[in-house]
């Protein structure tokens, strides 16, 4: 039997493959240890991780006050259920709830579970409170989105391999193009169409950043056809993209503010990955109290959800972000990044373009989709000491820990531009 000690990265890769069921293709690095903006492999060569667990690890690895308190609550009281109450999860409830500017919060653990709250949400509401006739509710969601892997979920994507073979499919919803408010004018008119669902930049899609309008007109178009506006803001909240919330438009505040005239109210938030700083799955959907009251004791639930170590890591995760000022260096290590990577692009045919917002970027490489190109310069990437991969075809995330300086991002511009000059097809 080999020790845990003996075993080298083809051992570990090996084991994956042989007792793990295929449903990821991971770029082959091995990793052991994480800190900051670095990982380290088994061999200890170090990277910059310029992935972030998607996103998940805004304030970089292994964030002592984020560990700490999950250490503290973990050697105290772990999970109650709710089927008692417990000394952190009001005191959590009250601190998320300040902090993005809602009533209420209903706590869950992954995104995918937070969307399915949210949808179940909108729907008790508008047959609760819109009087809409029972199992007719409709909800608007955009080609190419990506909210989760679960069969209600994959339901309303328009990607082959998220959804083949997974049927038969949730019904009540209608896809419209992203980024475009007459398709959702359109549809609103539509009978009994009671929520838009949408990602405020479209992640695995490829990074695609709407017009900057785009969100505030959505909000509008809701607020005229008494729909809910419903924000799936995991990957692009909790300052990611430059502000504590995409849909907060142009501040760079780490406190949401009704003030801001970019601030895209949603009716419904939903948030996960980075809520905990990638310590611990913790999810939440927010609402205010004419909404969130539609559920009542025994209509919706979780084991774990706002358990004591959630509620300690989020509150300290959230602490981070703030005190950090993660969202205006986001902003601002962005835009260097962003300028950077089209000094780099005008000298080179390899890679069309970047785009993005905040630290959520992403390069399109110049060949075909199904081509290995992307693929192939992540290895490069990987050999010169940054990891990343290609979320489409030949389309390349980059997405930093949000505590990374700017020393440090120049850094990984120049392996980036090192490995673009020497890359060969
Ligand atoms: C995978 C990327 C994919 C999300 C948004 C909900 C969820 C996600 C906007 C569900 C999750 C993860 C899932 C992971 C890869 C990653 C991802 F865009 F972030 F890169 F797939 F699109 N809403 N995104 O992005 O949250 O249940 O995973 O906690 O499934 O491969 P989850």
């Amino acid at each position: 039997m080999m020790t845990m000690e003996s075993k080298t990265a083809m051992d570990l890769i090996q084991l994956e493959d042989k007792y793990g069921a295929h449903n990821y293709h991971p770029l082959p690095v091995v990793l052991s240890r994480g800190e900051g903006v670095h990982v380290w492999d088994v061999d200890g060569k170090k990277y910059y991780d310029f992935l972030s667990a998607y996103s998940a690890v805004n304030q970089g690895h292994c964030h002592p006050r984020i560990i700490g308190a999950m250490i503290e609550q973990a050697k105290t009281l772990t999970l109650t259920s709710r089927a008692f109450y417990n000394d952190t999860l009001g005191e959590y409830e009250k601190y998320v709830t300040n902090y993005f500017g809602f009533d209420k919060v209903l706590p869950m653990n992954t995104g995918a579970e937070a969307v399915e709250t949210a949808i179940k949400l909108c729907r008790k509401w508008a047959y609760e409170k819109r009087g809409i006739a029972e199992n007719q509710a409709k909800i608007v969601v955009c080609e190419n989105n990506f909210h989760g892997r679960t069969t209600t979920i994959v339901s309303f994507s328009n990607d082959p391999d998220a959804q083949k073979n997974f049927g038969p499919f949730t019904p009540g919803f209608i896809r419209i193009p992203y980024n475009d408010t007459e398709a959702l004018e359109e549809a609103m008119k539509q009978e009994n169409v009671v929520g838009f669902l949408v990602e405020p930049i479209q992640g695995e899609a490829g990074v695609y950043v709407p017009d900057t309008d785009y969100l505030m007109k959505c909000r509008a178009i809701c607020t005229k056809y008494n729909a809910l506006f419903i924000a799936d803001e995991v990957q692009t909240g909790i300052a990611r993209t430059g502000s504590l919330l995409a849909v907060c438009g142009n501040c760079s505040c780490e406190k949401k503010c009704e003030k801001q005239a970019t601030y895209a109210q949603p009716d419904i938030l939903i948030l996960g990955k980075a809520l905990s700083g990638g310590v611990y799955p913790v999810s939440a959907v927010l609402a205010n109290d004419e909404i969130m009251m539609v559920i009542k004791p025994g209509q919706h639930g979780s084991t774990f959800g706002g358990n004591p170590i959630a509620a300690k890591v989020a509150m300290a995760a959230l602490d981070v972000v703030d005190e950090e000022q993660l969202a205006l260096n986001a902003r601002q290590l962005g835009d260097l990044f962003r300028s950077e990577m089209n000094r780099i692009i005008s000298t080179t045919d390899l890679v069309l373009k970047v785009r993005g917002k905040g630290l959520l970027n992403a390069i399109i490489v110049n060949d075909t989709e199904d081509s290995l190109t992307a693929w192939n310069l992540c290895v490069a990437l990987k050999d010169n000491g940054l990891l990343a991969k290609p979320t489409h075809g030949n389309i390349i995330r980059f997405a930093p820990p949000l505590v990374m300086t700017k020393e440090e991002l120049l850094e990984c511009v120049a392996i980036i531009e090192k490995t673009i000059t020497e890359f060969k097809k």
